[in-house]
């Protein structure tokens, strides 16, 4: 695979705790931390972060802020969306990023997941081509797979 090489070449290990969710993602989606985390073989500490999500608590609910995130991709070009996703409350939360048309066929299925530890961060980055081919629409919808009453919000392209 292009993007072990691509790995190797910058000499780093994508970690093994990548490994089991690794079906579960597009080809070239990626979750890691900052440090040690790449998408197509670019590293997340040389990439802008295009947006920062926060899982909170406010009183009962449990929600992921913002609701709403747009990302203008006349602006930014053809690198891949960085996300990083923060858990700033007292529970362990999940993020998935996923199409908003489930059940529609699409080449690929665009999907990324990751659990995170209270005061944990973790990065998301999705090569573009990823996010035009498996999206049908402009709408991706963010949610935790952990509690179904936790909120989620809508991730929206602009093209
Ligand atoms: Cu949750």
């Amino acid at each position: 695979m292009g993007k072990m090489l691509a790995s190797a070449l910058f000499g780093f290990v994508v970690i093994a705790a990548a490994v089991p969710s690794f079906a579960l993602q597009a080809g070239g989606v990626e979750v890691g931390d900052l440090e040690t985390g790449s998408v197509v073989g670019q590293r997340f500490t040389e990439l802008p972060v295009d947006a920062e999500l926060y899982s909170i608590e406010i009183g009962n609910m449990k929600a992921w802020y913002p609701p709403v995130t747009v990302i203008d991709f006349k602006a930014r070009g053809g690198r891949p969306l960085v996300l990083k996703v923060t858990n700033n409350s007292s529970g362990e939360h999940g993020f998935t990023l996923t199409p908003s048309l489930v059940g529609q066929s699409a080449p690929t299925e665009l999907k990324a997941q990751v659990v995170l530890k209270p005061g944990e961060s973790k990065y998301i980055g999705v090569p573009t081509s990823d996010l035009f081919y498996a999206t049908q629409g402009w709408t991706l919808q963010y949610k935790c797979q952990l509690h179904p009453a936790h909120v989620g919000g809508t991730l929206l392209m602009v093209k």
